[in-house]
């Protein structure tokens, strides 16, 4: 019995993950295959409003730690619901995931190993997608850039670098969006999940 995919799409801020899931998505509904999106931070939950008044008003006071330690409690927060859409056949697609979290908390300066520890037990990723700049200031010059507290040049670098380190881990894929307009990464992005729409056989792997 097939499961459905778990895919992430990954990036560093206005790297077009929310337009690219939002074009899969409707390839997926074009094609009838049943799907949903959950988008980290789900800003709706109580954590979640939390994490967005954190992320939006700047003097709002919160040590690195307690902030991580609510990122990862909005996924575990949802992962309930995900297992169960994915037993059912649901394809799901996450917007930013655990990566995220790490990548942008070992940024600041925390230990990677104590960012992965709250995330062990979620699942993993069947597929992830990490939409990336060759040039270092790319996101700056997006719409929107600068509106919330990571959106600063220099800590956007540290992220990139954070990010590094997931390279080579099992469905880590990398695409780079510099100078391609919305068309062709949708397209990319569709080469790459094209494979993962009819289900996955194997049972889910966990951090
Ligand atoms: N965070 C998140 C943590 O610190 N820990 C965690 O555990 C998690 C889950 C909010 C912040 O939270 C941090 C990371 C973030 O700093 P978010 O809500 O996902 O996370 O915020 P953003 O990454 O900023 O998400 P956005 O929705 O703002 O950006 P997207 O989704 O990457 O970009 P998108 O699709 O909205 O596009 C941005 C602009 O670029 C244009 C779009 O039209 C839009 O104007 N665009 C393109 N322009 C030219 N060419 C292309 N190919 C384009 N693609 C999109």
């Amino acid at each position: 019995m097939t499961r459905g995919a778990l895919i992430a799409i990954e990036g560093l801020d206005r790297t077009g993950k929310t337009t690219q899931t939002t074009n899969l998505l409707s390839h997926l509904t074009k094609l009838g295959k049943p799907h949903q999106l959950i988008k980290f931070p789900d800003r709706t939950t109580q954590i979640g409003k939390l994490i967005d008044q954190y992320l939006t008003d700047k003097s709002f006071e919160l040590s690195d730690h307690a902030a991580h330690l609510l990122f990862s409690a909005n996924r575990w927060e949802l992962i309930d619901k995900i297992k169960k859409l994915l037993a059912e056949g649901v394809i799901v697609v996450l917007d930013r995931y655990v990566y995220s979290g790490v990548a942008y908390s070992s940024a600041k300066g925390l230990d990677f190993e104590w960012c992965l520890s709250p995330d062990i037990g979620l699942p993993k990723p069947d597929l992830t997608i990490f939409l990336k700049f060759k040039n270092d200031d790319e996101n700056m010059t997006r719409d929107g850039f600068g509106d919330e507290r990571y959106e600063v040049v220099e800590f956007q670098k540290k992220v990139k670098v954070a990010f590094e380190k997931f390279k080579g881990i099992e469905g880590w894929n990398e695409l780079f969006v510099d100078g391609k307009g919305i068309e062709q990464v949708e397209k990319d992005v569709w080469g790459k999940v094209e494979d993962y729409i009819e289900g996955v056989e194997e049972d889910l792997k966990f951090f």
